[in-house]
């Protein structure tokens, strides 16, 4: 293997990146791990963990929709849906986020009906999204961590590797916040972040 092609490798696996002067960058200086109400924070775009229909539910999206005002859910109407596993784009109304990208989690069932790659298709989704927009922060809850019971270790492992991919491969998003509410989340992702520096 060609020299260069080695050093990438290994730097994709340790999550270094390097800036245009080749400064190695970590990859924990790009992501941060809070203890916050989503709605709070003032990035380009949060992300709402969803149902298909994009209209209706409690936890975070409950709360996302309560602070960005009722002209969200008009907006969400406009979409007619949305499948697990993508993602959809609307303005932040009210928020101190520009953007919302609702995206919709599996339901876990015992993981025999793909859903760990439908959540990482949730992360996908929701960074192409981020790619076409120009959006350069994001935060994301613990899509699927609630209400639809994906085990918060493997749904955290999930989360972690497809934001590092992403970061390491766009140059458009440029920090990713894990907005945690409750100790267990916030825990277990502040344990996979630290492996990664
Ligand atoms: N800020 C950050 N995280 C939050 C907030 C908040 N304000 N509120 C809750 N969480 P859930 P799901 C956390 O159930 O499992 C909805 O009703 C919460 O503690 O909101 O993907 C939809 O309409 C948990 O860790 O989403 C769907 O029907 C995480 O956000 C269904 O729930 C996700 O919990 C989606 O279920």
């Amino acid at each position: 293997m060609e020299t260069s092609v080695l050093a990438e490798v290994v730097t994709k696996r340790r999550g270094w990146n390097y800036d245009a002067l080749g400064n190695a960058i970590t990859m924990t200086s790009k992501i941060e791990v809070v203890k916050a109400d989503i709605t709070t924070l003032a990035v380009d775009a949060i992300v709402n963990a969803a149902n298909t229909t994009l209209l209706g539910g409690g936890g975070v999206y409950g709360a996302i929709h309560r602070a960005a005002g009722p002209e969200l859910l008009a907006e969400c109407r406009t979409h007619g849906g949305c499948p697990t596993g993508e993602a959809r784009l609307t303005k932040g109304y009210n928020l101190p986020a520009k953007f919302v990208i609702h995206t919709v989690g599996p339901v876990w069932t015992g993981g025999e009906r793909g859903e760990p790659e439908l959540l990482a298709n949730c992360y996908r989704s929701v960074s192409k999204i981020a790619r076409e927009n120009g959006i350069w922060s994001l935060a994301f809850p613990a899509i699927s961590c609630g209400v639809y019971r994906f085990p918060v270790d493997r749904a955290v492992k999930i989360a972690v590797a497809e934001t590092v991919a992403e970061l390491v491969s766009s140059d458009v998003v440029q920090k990713v916040m894990f907005a945690c509410f409750g100790d267990e989340i916030y825990n277990a992702y502040r344990r996979e972040v630290d492996e990664l520096s």
